[in-house]
């Protein structure tokens, strides 16, 4: 082997909070367990295990403390519009898949007036999204009224790809799913081709809950969600966590994950096993705000292919987007860490920019178009990935009211240098506000088009 370089250890270093799997063996165990407890329907018990043991072998490196966050936990978008009917909001096959569904969907109403003894009508809802979960079928939208819901979910029906499952909180944000047991997820996903959007996850009351929603079953979404203040007071230590999580990636048995238009916050106070989105497949990752968290888009174990555009990420304890995993478990040969697509992302005031992998990368990963500035480091690549970015000038995005910790105003100025310089390629064709995109010359850089 190589003697490693003094910047080979220091990044190491940097990167192994966030770094999974580091043992070939425990990884190659974990993936036929996977495959095995899939097909038995038993991945709730399957899920604490594996995500603790990502961890595991980096425990020695950890630095960071836990601490509680304050941030206003409202960003600016409270009161826009329901996006649960609108089906152009994300440009991916999930899209068309949904307006499939939705024009044969039978549909179930939740709300907290109701009762699980009813038939689930909107004249006679039901009580529980759980007891919804049970009676679903591909092509079903289950509707969930505003009102708080304590509730731990775990949905594991499959949609299909003609015909999906949709939870849709009927006003964005307005049902909101809080702790109900020492669960590590609060929402588990194990069902496939389902789209969970616009609700509101609130980990605040709990120091167990470490994961706010997960999706495990393939083809599936988070869009148009708020979750915060997930594992916050929970340990930091290996075991991790994060606001939104992505399972399964190369070699498992399932794959493709969207999530658009989500804010994540205050997730994991200041600690470095803890992210606000963590995607471990392929799909994509467009239109999110995310900050005040451990850390902040992290594309780990198996990810490839994760298409990262038009993201808001600042104020993050660690890095603003990392992405890896393989470097370690695998040789770059069988897990190469490739096809990466990071663009038109404001990166701003985190513990570090954008860091990746200095081995085990094939140079496919391309980062263009990023308004990186101000974080400790802007740039941590592999000289393979350093050739591949193409970057704005390190320079202030210009947010019409910056406020670190969250409750400010992150739409651009109109004197942002962000303005009119992201790439159309991969771009969603709405912003975080459901502004049409472009608007102007060209897309914007960052969640907001101005
Ligand atoms: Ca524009």
């Amino acid at each position: 082997m190589q003697k490693p370089t003094a910047l080979a250890i220091r990044t190491t270093l940097i990167k192994s909070p966030a770094h999974p799997f580091s043992s070939p063996r425990i990884s190659r165990t974990l993936r036929s367990a996977a495959i095995l407890v899939a097909a038995t329907s038993t991945l709730t018990a399957f899920g604490a295990t594996e995500y603790g043991n990502r961890w595991q072998r980096h425990r020695n490196t950890q630095t960071a403390t836990t601490t509680t966050t304050t941030a206003t936990p409202t960003p600016t978008t409270t009161t826009t519009t329901t996006p649960t009917t609108t089906t152009t909001a994300t440009p991916t096959t999930t899209t068309t898949a949904t307006t499939t569904a939705t024009a044969s969907a039978n549909n179930y109403y939740v709300a907290t007036t109701g009762s699980d003894s009813n038939p689930g009508t909107q004249a006679a809802p039901f009580r529980t999204i759980k007891k919804a979960a049970s009676v679903v079928k591909p092509g079903t939208t289950v509707h969930v009224a505003p009102g708080t819901y304590a509730e731990t979910i775990t949905t594991t029906v499959n949609g299909t790809a003609s015909a999906r499952i949709r939870y849709v909180s009927d006003t964005k944000w307005g049902a909101k799913i809080v702790p109900a047991s020492t669960a590590e997820s609060m929402w588990k996903a194990d069902g496939g081709y389902t789209d969970i959007d616009g609700f509101q996850v609130d980990g605040s009351g709990s120091s167990t809950a470490t994961i706010g929603m997960r999706l495990t079953g393939g083809n599936s979404s988070i869009k148009n969600s708020w979750v915060h203040h997930v594992g916050v007071n929970a340990q930091c230590n290996s075991n991790g966590g994060a606001g939104m999580l992505a399972d399964q990636g190369r070699g498992q048995t399932f794959s493709n994950y969207d999530f658009t238009g989500n804010t994540v916050h205050d997730v994991g106070g200041s600690c470095g096993w803890f992210h606000g989105i963590y995607h471990s497949s392929t799909g994509t990752v467009k239109n999110n705000m995310v900050y005040a968290s451990g850390q902040g888009i992290n594309m780990g174990h198996d990810s490839h292919n994760v298409k990262v555009v038009n993201n808001t990420i600042f104020g993050n304890a660690n890095y603003g987007i990392w992405y890896g995993g393989c470097t370690e478990a695998y040789t770059s040969s069988n897990c190469p860490i490739s096809g990466h697509e990071v663009h038109n992302n404001i990166i701003y005031d985190n513990g570090g920019g954008i860091q990746g992998p200095i081995a085990s990368e094939d140079g496919s990963n391309s980062f263009k178009n990023n308004l990186v500035y101000r974080n400790t480091r802007n740039f941590d690549l592999s000289p393979n990935s350093l050739n591949q970015v193409s970057s704005m000038p390190s320079v202030d995005p210009q947010f019409t009211n910056y406020i670190r910790t969250g409750g400010g105003n992150y739409h651009l100025k109109s004197t942002s240098p962000a303005i009119d310089k992201g790439l159309a390629t991969n771009a969603p064709l709405i912003d975080l506000d459901g502004t049409p995109r472009p608007r102007g010359a060209a897309v914007d850089i960052g969640a907001y088009e101005y």
